[in-house]
This record gives structure tokens, sequence and C-alpha cells, in this order.
């Protein structure tokens, strides 16, 4: 349980006792009973060096939820009241310990899935989305110093930036900002997980080679032909990403209800899904339902044609569900298709949050409109309002730009009346 505010101490005073020698020493753990029902550690953080900033107290009972409910409901008593969901972070944040794409990331880190992501958000808790920022922040925030100077100071007849010195300075930042919002691609994908179906006719071996990726028996397998009725969907880590795989039903014509209603969510799967493993049986001649499935599954698809171990694979990528043959290649091409080379290594380079993906592209755009006013000679007045355009967006991610910021850039950059 923790409290958090200027009477954090004096509420966890009153509800539990403490040894007779015990005095209140920030980051220093002592032990204390509450009532008859628990012992505990009390750890005590003192403002401001906690998570919140604030004075924090921290209680940790035995894990029984009566045990906690007490503790809560006598820390109520006492003048304590519930945290709003996200409330600790949120103060954190008020009290300025942590920046907003900080505050984003502790979400982040706590709903992680696989290690990958939750290293990228660790990355993101300690400030690397605003310390990617921060450059193409500067770089615009000088250029804006510099108009406002020429603007300001005009009869003072310095010859302030011209047409092609504004584009110069403008390019390095539309490009940054431009890498940025291309790598939300791959943000996107770590954030959110990438989703792949096994489709194809019934008995072709799905639900096998389902079973096989995912390293255990979870669907059921026959010789029957339909054993599949329903979507059956698994998730496991690839490369750090969260794929989720989806074994369907085995897609024919004419069947009763049940499998009619199965095949429908097969199709419905291959739709929603990232990558399509489109699967046809090497061991019996390609009919026109396989060549009808692999011109149905668009964008990226993979032709898989397993029972290798029976016959010569017709096309595609020849693997066995049974004997495991072809199943590594199988596997890279998977993650080739996930995750193209390359694009692993930006880890941290890359923003996972659509809001700031959105953020991004509406300053590049506003950036844009600026590097094309600026080609056309509009005067610099006209200039400055696409730049704080561009420049509004980004400081809604890192925090907001104050007028005295840009008087301090065009006080100390330039030497204007001395
Ligand atoms: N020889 C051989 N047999 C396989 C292979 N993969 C699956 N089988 C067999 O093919 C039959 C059908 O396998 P399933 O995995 O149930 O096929 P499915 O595509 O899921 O079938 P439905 O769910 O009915 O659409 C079973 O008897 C499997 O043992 C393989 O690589 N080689
Ligand atoms: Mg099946």
């Amino acid at each position: 349980m923790r409290l958090s505010g200027a009477d954090a101490r004096a509420i966890a005073s009153n509800i539990l006792k403490f040894a007779d020698d015990f005095s209140w020493r920030p980051w220093t753990a002592a032990l204390a009973r509450l009532q008859d029902v628990d012992q505990v550690v009390v750890t005590y953080f003192g403002a401001p060096r906690s998570y919140t900033a604030e004075d924090v107290v921290e209680i940790a009972c035995h894990g029984s939820p009566v045990v906690l409910r007490f503790a809560l409901e006598r820390a109520c008593e006492q003048g304590a009241r519930l945290a709003e969901p996200g409330e600790f972070t949120l103060r954190a944040y008020v009290n300025g310990r942590i920046d907003l794409p900080q505050a984003e990331a502790v979400r982040d880190l706590i709903d992680a899935t696989t290690l990958y992501q939750a290293r990228i958000a660790a990355q993101q808790t300690a400030g690397s989305v605003s310390r990617r920022l921060k450059p193409v922040k500067e770089l615009l925030l000088q250029l804006i110093a510099l108009l406002e100077a020429g603007i300001d100071f005009a009869e003072d007849d310095i010859g302030f930036a011209s047409s092609s010195e504004v584009e110069v300075l403008i390019m390095p930042i539309l490009d940054s900002l431009k890498a940025l919002v291309k790598s939300f691609a791959y943000g996107k994908l770590v954030h959110e997980g990438f989703t792949l179906a096994i489709v194809g006719r019934p008995n072709v071996g799905k639900s096998s080679l389902f079973n096989r990726l995912l390293e255990q028996d979870r669907a059921i397998v026959t010789d029957i032909p339909g054993t599949t009725r329903d979507l059956v969907s698994e998730t496991a880590s690839v490369v750090g990403i969260p794929v989720k795989f989806v074994d369907t039903a085995g897609i024919r014509e004419g069947q009763n209800t049940v499998e009619a209603l199965g095949i429908e969510r097969s199709y419905q799967a291959m739709a929603d899904a990232d990558l399509t493993l489109v699967v046809i049986d090497a061991s019996v001649a390609l009919e026109a339902a396989d060549e009808a499935l692999i011109s149905r599954a668009q964008g990226k698809m993979l032709v898989v044609a397993n029972k290798c171990d029976l016959a010569p694979a017709p096309r595609g990528l020849p693997v066995s569900a049974l004997t495991g043959e072809g199943i590594p290649e199988l596997r890279r091409a998977i993650v080739d298709a996930i995750a193209p080379r390359g694009r692993i290594e930006q880890e941290g380079g890359f923003i996972t949050s659509l809001r700031h993906e959105q953020l991004l592209r509406e300053s590049q755009e506003a950036l844009q409109q600026a590097l094309t006013a600026n080609g056309l000679g509009i005067p610099h007045e006209m200039l400055l309002l696409d730049l704080y355009a561009a420049l509004r967006p980004i400081d809604a991610i890192t925090g907001a730009t104050t007028a005295d910021d840009i008087l301090n850039r065009i006080f100390s950059t330039f030497c204007i009346g001395k």
C-alpha cells in the first residue's frame, strides 16, 4: 500500500505500531505491526526524492486481499483516500519529476507482454523520447529565434537569413521529423504486436503447423477433414514482438452450418492478419481452392507446402509439421515479414505511441508548408506562423516552450544591442 502526500507519515503512524526507538528516516525500511492483523515492512521516501516527488510511505503487507483491504480501510479512516488510476504517475508528472512521454511509458512498461517491449518502455521512462526530440526542437527554436530577431531588429539593417539560408536550416529538422514519423511503423508493431493467420483447405496440416510453431500441443489434430471448427489463437514472442498465431477452420464448399460459420471466421482472420500463411498439402495435387486462397490472401502472405516428407513441394516453402523439416526456414521467413532486416537495430530510436506519431506528423506538415512558403519568398512574419505551428505539436510531447525560451535564445545567440 502506497501513501503519497504531506500527511503520509502521520497517517501511517496512526494506523501502525512501530518499535519504541523508531523515527522516520528516509529510504530506510522498518518493521511495524498493523494492529493484531499483520506484521508489515514500512519504507519511507522523503520528498522530493520519491516516485511522486511528495512524501511517500510504502507499507508491504502479506499478500492476502483481506489484509490489504483492512490496511486500506484503516488508512482511509485516518484521512487518506484511494488513488485514481495512474494518479501516482500523474503526480510525478504534475510535480515535474517526469515528462509526459515518460509517464506514458510507465503505462507501456506495466502493460508489456514481452521483455523486448518492457525494455523499450524502460528506455522511454528514462526519457528516450524527449531526448530524441530535444535536438529537433532545439534546431526549430534556433530558426524561430533567428527569424524573430530579423523582424524585431529589422531597422538595424542586419542582413538576416536569406531564403536559401532558411532552407538549409529547415531541411535537417524536416528530415529528423520524417524519420521519426516513419519509425512508427515498427514502433507500432513493438507496441501492439503482430497477427499471423494460418489458413488452407481441410486436412492440409494447419493445426499441426500451429502446434509446431508454438512448440505446444494447443490445437486438436486428427486425420478427419474439418477438425478445427473455430479460431484457436495463442500469443508467443517472436524476436521480442508479441505475435498472435491464429489457427483456422479448413476452407471448403457446401458444409453444415457449424463448419460454414467456422469458415466465415477463417476468412475474417485472414482479413485481420498482418501475415497469412496459406498452407497447401505437398502430397496431393494443387486444387482450385488452394489457388483461390492464395489470390485472396492479400498483402503479406507466405505459401507453405506442408507434408514435404511425403512428396516434393509443388510451390512455396517446403515444410513438414510432422518431422520438423523446413520449420527453421519458415521461422526465419516469419521474422523477416515481421521485422525486415536492420529495423530491429534501431532500438529506442523509434516512437511507439500513436499520439506521438500524429503530433509529429502534424509538425512535419507545418514544416513542409514553411519550406514551400520559404521557396516562394513569403515574408518571415508569415513563415513564422508555420514554424510555430510545427513547434506546438512537439511542445505537446515534450512540454511547452515559453516566450522566454525564445527570447533567451535571441539574446544568447546574437549580440543585438550589445
Ligand atoms: N505426413 C505428414 N502428415 C501430416 C503433416 N502435418 C499434418 N499431418 C497429418 O495430417 C492430418 C491433418 O492434420 P491437421 O493438423 O489436423 O490438419 P488441419 O489443416 O488443421 O485440418 P482441419 O482442422 O480439418 O482443417 C493429421 O493426420 C496429421 O497428422 C506432415 O507434415 N506430414
Ligand atoms: Mg485444424
